[in-house]
């Protein structure tokens, strides 16, 4: 017994509203489209629950960020899926997939077959355990991937006005919830292995402009070091984290964002993998030609830097979806995904986007001690990568225009002496 589409999307997150959309704009007839999601609600804007959603007042919930909201398009409720003609099975886990039989198999025992499936199952948040530390399940605890956390999160918030949290994790949830609590009224001390916050993109300079203001907000930065354990009360709350230098913070809440592994375990060994996620070629399909992959889940050839590479953004799950479906019913018409990788982040009233890579020599300019400032990275003599902040939407527009150019550059001073100058330019 099951049900029968020609089109699944396994995964209702970002990539899969997006994806959705497209199939309607190219006119998917109704009843051929399906998406199966463990969360109970339509697919919405993720980025929202570290943002919007924390806010103590007039704080954003569903549905007013369903995608796709998050690039001006129709915000899709469940009418519209009801409206389209695509079925939305919510509250549903997929727990096998049999790619050679073309089915899914849910937690509750139902059959799902597919002519073409793309997986857009994401990731799932790293826990403290897989780092030998245990108390993920105390209540105090939580972490950040969907809605059901920011709820949570929400609650404890509102619990502990004025009390301690500790953040670990440098990151991208490290600082937009330290944040969001701050702006919560709430203590926060930030503990991190790295020498400065957001490590894996930020450079000590650019670090030191943002830590310095969440100082003046009265974070506490505990860093290069990592927890060892938790004390937890008889209530099963954690009254304080113990570091691994054996000091001790007093805790009335943790938020834990220490990175995340994507959702591929349903397809080991029945598709390649690679760099953690789904390997696809250009046009987001994968080693079996009637399975795509999008989103964090996908790891794609960019074109740019000449390499595969898994993202984890939400503009790379917006348009890998887009261009997967448009692979799909028009593939002839389609070319290769050639796309320039886009990261943002809002914290305060800070705002700040990277385009491209961020390696070779480092270049910085603008005023550090003012709100409009930001870098370019340069490798084997050519533009790659380029951050700011602060910009309005015509220099954000230019940055992305001159790193997808990688214009040749011979003198380093002359460029940072240029600064914005040169995106705006080239
Ligand atoms: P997801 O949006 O994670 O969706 C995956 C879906 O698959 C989920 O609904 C999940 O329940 C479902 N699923 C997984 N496995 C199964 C299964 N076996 N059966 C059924 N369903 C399944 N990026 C930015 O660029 N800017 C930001 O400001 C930003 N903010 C963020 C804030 C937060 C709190 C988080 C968590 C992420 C943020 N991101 C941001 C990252 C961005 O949201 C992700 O890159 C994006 O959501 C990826 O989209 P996706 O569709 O691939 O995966
Ligand atoms: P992340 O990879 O950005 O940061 C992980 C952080 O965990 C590292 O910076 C490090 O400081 C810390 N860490 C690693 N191991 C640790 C350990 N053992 N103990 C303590 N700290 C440790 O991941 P995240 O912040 O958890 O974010 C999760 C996902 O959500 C990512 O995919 C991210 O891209 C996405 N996200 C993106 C945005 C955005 O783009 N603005 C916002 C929120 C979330
Ligand atoms: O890209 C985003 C982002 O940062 C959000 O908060 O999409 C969401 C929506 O704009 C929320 O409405």
């Amino acid at each position: 017994m099951g049900r029968a589409f020609v089109y699944v999307i396994l995964g209702g997150g970002v990539a899969a509203g997006y994806a959705a959309l497209e199939f309607t704009k190219r006119g998917v007839p109704h009843g051929e489209l399906c998406i199966i999601s463990e969360e109970p609600v339509a697919p919405y804007e993720r980025p929202a629950l570290s943002k919007g959603f924390l806010l103590p007042e007039a704080a954003a919930r569903l549905p007013s960020f369903h995608t796709c909201v998050g690039t001006n398009e129709e915000r899709l409720t469940p009418k519209w899926y009801k409206e389209h003609g695509i079925e939305l099975v919510l509250g549903t886990r997929i727990k096998s997939a049999d790619i050679r039989r073309k089915t899914l198999l849910t937690a509750a025992g139902e059959t799902i077959s597919y002519k073409i499936l793309i997986i857009a199952t994401g990731a799932r948040a790293l826990k403290l355990e897989e780092f030998g530390v245990k108390g993920s399940d105390a209540e105090n605890v939580c972490y950040l991937r969907d809605l059901a956390d920011a709820n949570t999160l929400v609650d404890l918030m509102k619990s502990c006005s004025g009390g301690n949290a500790v953040v670990i994790g440098g990151g991208y949830i490290g600082l937009e919830c330290a944040a969001s609590l701050v702006i919560n009224k709430i203590n926060v001390t930030m503990v991190f292995p790295e020498a400065h916050c957001m490590a894996r993109l930020f450079t000590p300079k650019i670090a030191s402009y943002y830590e310095e203001y969440y100082k003046s907000k009265g974070v506490n930065f505990i860093k290069g070091t990592v927890l060892s354990s938790f004390d937890i009360d008889s209530n099963g709350k954690v009254t304080a984290v113990t570091l691994r230098d054996g000091s001790q913070l007093p805790a009335d809440m943790v938020v834990v964002g220490i990175g995340i592994r994507p959702n591929t375990s349903l397809f080991e060994g029945q598709l390649t993998l690679e760099k953690g996620g789904i390997k696809v070629n250009g046009k987001l399909q994968s080693s079996n030609s009637s399975v795509y992959a999008v989103g964090d889940v996908a790891a794609f050839p960019v074109k740019l830097f000449g390499e595969t590479r898994r993202l984890e953004h939400v503009d790379s799950a917006r348009k890998s979806a887009r261009h997967a479906v448009a692979a799909i019913m028009d593939p002839n018409k389609t070319e290769e995904f050639n796309y320039l990788p886009f990261f943002y982040s809002r914290v305060f009233t800070f705002s700040w986007q990277f385009f491209g890579d961020n390696v070779g020599e480092v270049v910085h300019y603008g005023d550090f001690s003012g709100s409009t400032f930001g870098a370019y990275w340069v490798s084997k003599g050519h533009l790659v990568g380029s951050f700011l902040e602060g910009g309005t939407k015509e220099e954000y527009e230019a940055i992305a225009k001159a790193t997808r150019m990688k214009p040749a550059i011979e003198d380093l001073t002359e460029l940072e002496r240029q600064g914005l100058v040169f995106a705006l330019t080239v």
